[in-house]
């Protein structure tokens, strides 16, 4: 007879409002202990020990090739105090869905005796929104119980800094500089992923978080985790290298590109197949965020206007009234106004 699967049940950390950055009541036990080699102020590096702080210890991590596979793992070494495998770029979220089948064989069979394990696959946006985008839609579709995160540094970091189709609109990277014939850089708009996972996979849970947010983020992950099914995760983590900013303002960014509305944070049911978005509790205009980044420096307000005019979208989307300063800042002429420097940083510009 078949033995039933006993599964982990998390409890999710209190919080009053999800704009808290911390909270006393996190577990001291770290799986994803010091000693990788990320740069200073990686935000996925960030995002990949919160979440296993969130998972704990009976947890398994998948890793298909990207920056925290490569900084994570060199010859004999790895951070991971927990099971941790590498995988091909394309196939994580294929190698996760075996795993999870294979643990649900074990313990109806009683080949293996413990509880179910957290299985977590955390990969780039290079593997799962574009090489390895299928794999995940399969994992989604048989609903095997595991997470996915899609660690979001908007481009292929380990490889130069390539454009993913993630990266935003007029994001400069080593395929899409800008020059005369195409002044913004990147003229594509970015895929959607994680509403594509909603709208395609009604049955999985599937939300974004920001590591501007590392609490709201961490009970994501245990919500993602307690779902009894699939689940996916889209997480904004800013990569220091390929933005082009000042090292510490990984948290800053990650907070301003939800009050900039270029990243909303939402949760999607599938109980009750709704979405929940939620508004944050200071807005700004996307310039603010923009100009602490190298790789938006050479926007000029044409882009800009372009780019806010999207934000604006976004907010209309998520049922939040546009303020009137935000509408004017549709229009290129709004930052004629503002005066010289007011688009671009030194950090821009040095770059
Ligand atoms: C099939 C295949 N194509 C290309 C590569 C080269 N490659 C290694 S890491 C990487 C970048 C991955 O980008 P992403 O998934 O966004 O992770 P990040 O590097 O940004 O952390 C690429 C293209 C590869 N390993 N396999
Ligand atoms: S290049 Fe970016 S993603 Fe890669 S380790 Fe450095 S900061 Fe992190
Ligand atoms: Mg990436």
């Amino acid at each position: 007879m078949a033995i039933e699967v006993e599964r982990q049940e998390l409890p999710l950390f209190e919080i009053e409002n999800r704009s808290r950055w911390y909270n006393p009541d996190l577990p001291e036990t770290d799986p994803l202990v010091a000693g990788h080699r990320t740069c200073a102020g990686c935000g996925p590096a960030i995002e990949y020990r919160l979440v296993l702080k969130a998972s704990q210890d009976n947890s398994i991590a998948v890793g298909p090739t990207g920056c925290m596979y490569v900084a994570n793992s060199s010859y004999l070494n790895t951070p991971y105090a927990i099971p941790w495998a590498h995988t091909p770029i394309a196939s994580g979220a294929s190698f996760t869905s075996g795993v999870a089948a294979g643990y649900e064989a074990m313990i109806r069979k009683g080949k293996y005796k413990g509880q179910y394990p957290n299985i977590i696959c955390m990969a780039g946006d290079g593997s799962a929104a574009d090489i390895g985008l299928g794999p995940v839609s399969g994992m989604l579709y048989r609903n095997h119980d595991a997470l996915l995160v899609l660690y979001d540094n908007e481009q292929y970091a380990n490889t130069g800094i390539q454009t993913s189709p993630t990266t935003p609109y007029g994001g400069m990277t080593t395929f899409t500089p800008p020059g005369p014939k195409i002044p913004e850089g990147k003229t594509l708009w970015p895929k959607e992923v994680a509403h594509m996972m909603a709208a395609g996979h009604p049955q999985a849970y599937v939300a974004t978080a920001s590591v501007g947010y590392p609490i709201d983020m961490m009970n994501k992950t245990r919500r993602g985790l307690n779902h009894r099914g699939a689940a996916f995760i889209q997480v904004y983590t800013p990569c220091q290298k390929g933005f082009v900013y000042q090292t510490p303002l990984t948290i800053e960014l990650g907070r301003m590109v939800v009050e900039c509305g270029m990243f909303p944070l939402w949760e999607y049911d599938p109980e009750t197949r709704t979405y929940e978005y939620w508004k944050p509790d200071q807005m700004r205009p996307v310039v603010e965020y923009l100009k602490l980044q190298g790789r938006f420096g050479h926007l000029k307000p044409e882009h800009i206007a372009k780019l806010q005019a999207s934000c604006n979208r976004k907010w209309e989307m998520i049922g939040v009234e546009v303020p009137g300063e935000f509408r004017e800042a549709e229009h290129a002429e709004y930052y004629a106004g503002l005066g010289e420097g007011a688009i671009a940083t030194d950090t821009a510009k040095e770059w």
